[in-house]
This record gives structure tokens, C-alpha cells and sequence, in this order.
């Protein structure tokens, strides 16, 4: 392997380890948050920021910047560690986590530079970022548009009406990336409605569909760069993940899906996290 490629590899790594770090500094400083799927998102985080969006974070509104939408918003610690880490926001904006009057809530707000949109209340970012799409289009602009949803967020009907839409319109400027942590909020998704088989319902729907391991991250940065994967279709990557990955006592649980982050607990995930790079 080209030792340059490798190089990019590790540094991405070490976003993703960075990012993961401060998901935890933040929630600690709250009390607690959503550790479990900012965790299982923070690879894939890492290789748009610092590999993939076309971005300016001095110039957060620049016109034809790439645009990424954290639809499942209740991993903004993640989004919040990554925008820090890229420029957008100062470091110290990480320790207002959920403070009174800040703008970086437990959802993202898009008074915070570099958000696209408040999200939050699941199910609704598909539907935007295809608006967004749709948009550059319009406009004849080549800026691309990403957006991130879980899987126990595709239990909303509004995800299947944007991705009906969108592959109606032959969106190829439009991703969605799928954080396959097959763990919602009080239990697997198989056990609540499950998703299966997934890459098959989006290819019926009309997308180009591809499947990786979301903590590899050659892999997540394979597929990234083989966008868009059709003409003339919008493109799913659907990311198998790990909930609450980097931290073995909150790995694959639905009870660190949301959990309180007393020091002890902060101490044991840093340890795990291991030493800031
Ligand atoms: C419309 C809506 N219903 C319920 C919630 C509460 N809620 C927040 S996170 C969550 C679970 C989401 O599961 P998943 O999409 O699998 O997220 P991940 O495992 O990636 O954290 C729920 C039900 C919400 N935010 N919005």
C-alpha cells in the first residue's frame, strides 16, 4: 500500500479517536447525552470533514460548499467534536454542551457554524438534504449533499417518501449515509421493527446502494470516493456499525444510547479513548 495513502488513513483515525474523546468530554461536562450513536458515527464524521466535504470552515455559508445533514440529531456531541476539530467552532464551545442559551444543544442548532439544519425531532433530514439537492441542480451547482440517518430512524415513514422522491428525480448528487448500529433507543431494531433486508428495500426504491464496515476506514473512504455510485440515482452507503464503539463497557448496549457521564464513568471511557494526540 502507497505509504501517502496509508498516512491519510492513520490521520483519519486519529480524527475519529479525537472525535470520540471530546463526544465524552462534552457529554460529561452536560452530565450525561447520547453517547451511543454519536460514538458508533465518529469514523465516517471523520472521513467527510477531513477527507471527503468540500468545505470552508472560515467561510461556513460559502455558497457552494458540500452540505451535511445530521439527521439523526441526537448525535450532535459527534457533529459538535467534528466541527471543533475542523475549524468551525472554537474548542471551548465544546464545554457548553447543553448549557443554557448555548448553541450547541443536545440537537444541532444552525446557529452553530457549519450546521445545515436543526435536527432532532427523526425523520425529517432526508426529505431536506434532497431539497438541497434539488437545489443545486436548479442553480447548475456541483456542490454535493450528505446526509447521515440512523436505523431505528428509518421506522419513520417520512425517510421512505424522501427516498422515493429523491430516486424519482434522479438525485446523484444526494447520499445518504446509514448508521447500521442495529440499536435504537430501548432495543435492537430487529426487535422493534426491523430493517432487513435494507440494501435490497433501497435498491427498490430506486438507489444505488453500497455496504461497508463503518469502522474500516479505508473502507469508509473507498466508498466515499466512488460517489456517486449511478448517473442518474441517488447513492446509499449503508455503514455497519458498532453502538457506542471505542468504549467497551457502553459497545452494542441499548442502555448507553443515552446515558448520564458521572466522573468515574468519564475517567474509565478516556482510559479507553486513550491519551489526547
Ligand atoms: C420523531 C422522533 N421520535 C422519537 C425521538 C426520540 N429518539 C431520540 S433518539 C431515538 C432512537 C434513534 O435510534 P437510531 O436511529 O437507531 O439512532 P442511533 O442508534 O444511531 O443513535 C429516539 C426514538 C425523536 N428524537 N424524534
Amino acid at each position: 500500500m502507497n505509504s501517502n495513502y496509508q498516512a491519510k488513513i492513520d490521520g483519519l483515525k486519529e480524527d475519529a479517536r479525537h472525535i470520540r474523546r471530546n463526544i465524552w468530554r462534552a457529554l460529561h461536562g452536560a452530565g450525561g447525552g447520547h453517547m451511543g450513536g454519536s460514538s458508533s458515527a465518529a469514523d465516517i464524521l471523520a472521513a467527510l470533514y477531513f477527507h471527503h466535504l468540500n468545505l470552508r470552515p472560515k467561510e461556513p455559508d460559502w455558497q457552494d460548499r458540500d452540505r451535511f445533514v445530521l439527521s439523526k440529531g441526537h448525535a450532535n456531541a459527534a457533529l459538535g467534536a467534528t466541527l471543533a476539530r475542523a475549524g468551525f467552532i472554537d474548542d471551548s464551545v465544546l464545554d457548553q454542551f447543553y448549557v443554557y442559551q448555548s448553541n450547541f444543544g443536545m440537537h444541532p442548532d444552525i446557529k452553530m457554524a457549519g450546521v445545515e439544519m436543526s435536527t432532532g425531532g427523526l425523520g425529517h433530514g432526508l426529505s431536506v438534504g434532497l431539497g438541497m439537492a434539488l437545489g443545486a441542480r436548479m442553480q447548475g451547482k456541483d456542490f454535493r449533499t450528505c446526509v447521515m440517518v440512523g436505523d431505528g430512524e428509518l421506522q419513520e415513514g417520512s425517510n421512505w417518501e424522501g427516498a422515493m422522491a429523491a430516486a424519482h428525480l434522479g438525485l446523484s448528487n444526494l447520499t445518504v449515509i446509514l448508521d447500521y448500529n442495529k440499536i435504537q433507543q430501548s432495543g435492537t431494531v430487529t426487535q422493534m421493527m426491523g430493517l432487513e433486508p435494507a440494501a435490497d428495500k433501497w435498491a427498490a426504491f430506486g438507489w444505488a446502494v453500497r455496504e461497508i464496515d463503518g469502522h474500516d476506514m479505508s473502507a469508509v473512504v473507498e466508498a466515499l470516493d466512488a460517489l456517486p455510485y449511478a448517473e442518474a440515482a441517488p447513492s446509499l452507503i449503508i455503514a455497519h456499525t458498532i453502538k457506542g464503539k471505542g468504549v467497551s463497557f457502553a459497545e452494542d448496549s441499548f442502555l448507553w444510547h443515552n446515558n448520564m457521564v458521572t466522573d468515574e464513568v468519564y475517567a474509565k471511557a478516556l482510559a479507553e479513548l486513550g491519551e489526547p494526540g
